[in-house]
């Protein structure tokens, strides 16, 4: 079964939880336990990327996570140099809150070549980088304004105009370490106004945050930052626990 046809049939079900792992920050002994706490504790897939790479244990890092578990692992590329065949499938992100024809087409011209060489599922992500009350990797090494955080309709129009130009998902983003996640309302607004699934990432720090979350209507919740230094299972069941409640 394709990913994508995964996760659209989780996304009918209910809220689902991807955990994000940065293969920078692991070391090769670490990297196989973090992934199957994550599986372990109710994880559905897990997102591997960051914004830069820093050494060259990605590939590395990537196989044995691969290896380590049964649950989809999905490239979650900062830059383009984050493509392997040590993955189910690449998460092929134009930013399309930028205005940096580099993050939303000339990385992804880069990419393509090798994602067809390993024969990689690429899923079209409408990126959405928004407004979180710090400065965040994301927003400077992307050269792009976030969304302001108040402007539900620039949401609904960036998002739609992702679904028209035929991109398989929305990703809102406050960007790692977010001081704020993206709002309920906006969260809200873009899920009335489209039909595909919505990822939603940064700075999600408790499980009741997630539900909130969830229950604007994002489907799968992404956490990074918190579980980061401390890949606690009793968090990560806490956070499986209550995103999965959220029934669709
Ligand atoms: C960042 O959406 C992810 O791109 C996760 O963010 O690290 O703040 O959880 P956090």
């Amino acid at each position: 079964m394709k990913v994508y046809d995964k996760i659209l049939e989780l996304a009918k079900k209910r809220a689902n939880y991807f955990c994000l792992l940065d293969p920078d920050e692991l070391h090769a002994d670490k990297v196989k336990d973090f992934a199957r706490i994550c599986e372990e504790n109710g994880a559905d897939g897990l997102l591997v990327g960051g914004s830069i790479m820093v050494n060259n244990k990605f590939q590395s890092n990537l196989k044995i996570i691969k290896e380590s578990v049964n649950i989809p692992v999905l490239i979650f590329p900062g830059i383009f140099d984050f493509v392997s065949p040590h993955a189910d499938a690449l998460l092929l992100l134009s930013v399309v809150t930028s205005r940096n024809p580099q993050m939303l087409i000339g990385e992804q011209v880069r990419a393509a070549p090798l994602i067809k060489h390993y024969g990689l599922e690429a899923i079209g992500t409408a990126y959405m980088i928004i407004e979180s009350g710090n400065s965040t990797s994301v927003q400077f090494m992307s050269g792009s304004l976030p969304l302001p955080r108040t402007k539900n309709d620039l949401a609904v129009a960036h998002a739609l105009a992702g679904q028209y130009l035929g991109m398989k998902l929305i990703y809102m983003d406050a960007g790692s370490g977010a001081k704020y996640a993206a709002t309920d309302e906006m969260v809200a607004a873009v899920r009335k106004n489209v039909d595909l699934p919505i990822i939603l990432g940064g700075g999600i720090k408790t499980p009741e945050v997630a539900i909130q979350k969830a229950k604007a209507g994002a489907d799968f919740i992404v956490t990074g930052n918190i579980l980061e230094d401390n890949p606690d299972p009793k968090l990560i069941r806490e956070f499986a626990d209550a995103i999965h409640s959220i029934k669709r």
